[in-house]
């Protein structure tokens, strides 16, 4: 008998070690996709209606189990006990977790929908730096059309998108395979960089736009979220935020004549 107990307190102790040890693995902030450490202003956006509602969650999360605790500990059997009364409701208990909740739904639901529209707003202005973006299999094509040389030819990058500092860049996503012609590509993305701003999916036959700033220099890392295939986990992206002039052309009005081509 004695046995059993102190199995039964070693697996207890086991499951619970287990457990915590589980939980305290998802804190781990060094994969450099925290988006708890917004560094653009959409990101912070986000940030600021984040934090507020998992305030209110936890209040009510702690709120249930402090009572479901309660309840099991005040009303447990005790020997000796007839059985309770039957009741069949509480109309005033079911009204009250009825309003509830649906004053609490809509107090998220308004500044949730205000911030939605706010952030698809599309930049304007001269200093908006434009981009478009193809989501291939399996990897990023960045192109700059305002920063050609030549007109005919954009500037292109793969996998690394350069962005110049405290600059609002408005993003054109498209979604096409390498294999395939423009207006066949059926394979949905995602285009997330968390430190950058929110999450955008990135369609076929659809041009969908999202925009990002970066308030610091430096590598922000994200990764496509849409399985899209079966490299899809090695669709990272990463972009590399520069002090402004530091991109030629990106950020700043030219300078001077444009180099004699041919
Ligand atoms: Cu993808």
């Amino acid at each position: 008998m004695m046995q059993r107990s102190r199995r039964r307190r070693l697996a207890l102790g086991v499951t619970v070690t287990v457990a915590f040890a589980a939980l305290l693995a998802g804190c781990s902030n060094n994969n450099g996709q925290n988006s708890l450490d917004p560094a653009g202003e959409d990101a912070q956006k986000i940030m600021d209606l984040f934090t507020p509602i998992f305030w209110i969650a936890v209040v009510v999360g702690v709120g249930v189990f402090a009572a479901v605790v309660f309840t099991l500990i005040k009303y447990r059997e005790r020997t000796g006990d007839e059985s309770p009364k039957q009741v069949h409701g509480s109309t005033p208990l079911e009204i009250g977790w009825t309003i509830a909740p649906a004053v609490i739904l809509a107090a998220i639901a308004v500044p949730t929908i205000l911030l939605i529209f706010d952030i698809a707003e599309r930049p304007s202005g001269d200093d908006v730096l434009k981009v478009e973006v193809t989501g291939k299999q399996w990897w990023w094509q960045y192109e700059y059309p305002e920063q050609a040389m030549v007109p005919t030819q954009a500037v292109v990058t793969a996998n690394e998108l350069h962005i110049p500092v405290d600059t609002e860049v408005e993003l054109a996503l498209h979604a096409c395979d390498a294999g395939f012609s423009e207006g066949e590509c059926n394979v949905i993305h995602s285009f997330w960089v968390p430190e950058l701003a929110g999450k955008e999916d990135v369609i076929p036959g659809r041009e969908n736009y999202l925009t990002i700033s970066a308030n610091r220099t430096g590598t922000f890392l994200g990764q496509c979220a849409e399985y899209c295939g079966l490299s899809h986990a090695n669709m990272r992206l990463r972009v590399i935020v520069h002090e402004k002039g530091r991109v030629r052309g990106l950020g700043r009005e030219p300078t001077g004549p444009r180099p004699a081509v041919g």
